[in-house]
């Protein structure tokens, strides 16, 4: 894979109002605070890195509950800022890194990737959870389990990766309409690596479509990323997370990578700390980050004197 480093932007958004917890408008700070510029020049060698800071609504919402949908007037709206944005990061020519916020933010930034490039996009969705739920499915009425009600892409072009946590209407739709999914029990019988090449050539067969990589922290299990507000037991490790982002990064065409749901809210100081630095691996995997040591230069190889 091509060894110029790509351009990135990057977008914080720091949205709470597709769940009921608060904190995880926090997430992109505590993402930030750990270094994640300066981690992003440093290992995997970024070289143009634009900062498009906070994505902020004209927040003159009324906090409705429409259809069954809470807050729907303030997803809409943020939305529709953050897919303008993420286009506009994209006709940069830049991989669209958007820092959440709760995974409603998933709304803007498909809608906004596919504006900028095509509606052919790939979406691979790593998640506990299908968030595929309507507003007349869904038993919480949180719209970040529910984001595919504004979305027009074909659902040929959908594969999760770490489901585990389903409700009955979602594997219902999920089955009927034939959308690839990958669960913890193929993870554990097939390997991440053969999952995660099965998943890219069922969204994107002929490997030329851009890809967007919506990550819920969530995926992960809790003992590496409890800081989370619907956590599930039985997740991915933290180097499964990191194989698949690898996989990612080795095609050569993430157009735009979410990061959503991190809650630095919950959990002790050093739950967060293992969360925001788990989510700071997955992101760097995903921008090159080369973990494997092939890299060292040959007078790495002698031993001190
Ligand atoms: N499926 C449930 C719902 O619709 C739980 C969704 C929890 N969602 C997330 N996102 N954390 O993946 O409310
Ligand atoms: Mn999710
Ligand atoms: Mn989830
Ligand atoms: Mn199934």
């Amino acid at each position: 894979y091509s060894s110029s480093s790509p351009k990135v932007g990057i977008l914080d958004v720091p949205f709470e109002k597709g769940q009921d917890k608060s904190g995880v408008e926090f997430g992109p700070k505590s993402i930030r605070d750990a270094g994640l510029l300066q981690k992003l020049i440093e290992c995997c060698g970024i070289t143009d890195l634009k900062d498009y800071g906070e994505v902020k609504y004209l927040n003159n919402c009324r906090n409705a509950e429409v259809l069954n949908m809470k807050h729907y007037d303030h997803v809409i709206s943020c939305s529709k800022e953050l897919s303008e944005q993420v286009e506009k990061v994209i006709r940069d020519g830049r991989i669209c890194l958007t820092l959440g916020g709760d995974h409603s933010i998933g709304i803007g930034t498909i809608h906004g990737h596919m504006r900028a490039k095509s509606e052919d996009l790939a979406v691979l969705w790593v998640d506990a959870h299908a968030d595929l739920n309507t507003n007349r499915s869904s038993h919480s009425g949180n719209i970040h389990g529910a984001d595919w009600l504004q979305c027009k892409l074909s659902l040929r072009n959908l594969a999760y990766i770490g489901l585990r946590s389903i409700d009955p209407y979602e594997h219902v739709i999920m089955h009927n309409l034939g959308i690839s999914h990958f669960d913890m029990f193929d993870i554990q019988r097939y390997g991440i690596d053969t999952v995660v090449s099965a998943a890219i050539d069922q969204i994107d067969p002929d490997h030329n479509k851009p890809i967007h990589v919506s990550f819920d922290i969530d995926s992960l299990d809790p003992l590496e990323a409890p800081s989370t507000g619907t956590p599930v037991r039985g997740g991915l490790l933290l180097r499964e997370g990191i194989h698949i982002m690898t996989a990612i990064y080795k095609t050569g065409r993430l157009g735009a990578l979410d990061l959503v749901e991190v809650n630095p809210k919950i959990g002790t100081q050093g739950d967060v700390e293992r969360t925001v630095t788990a989510a700071l691996h997955i992101i760097l995997a995903a921008f090159g980050e080369n973990r494997r040591l092939i890299k060292l230069e040959s007078n790495n190889l002698i031993p001190p004197t």
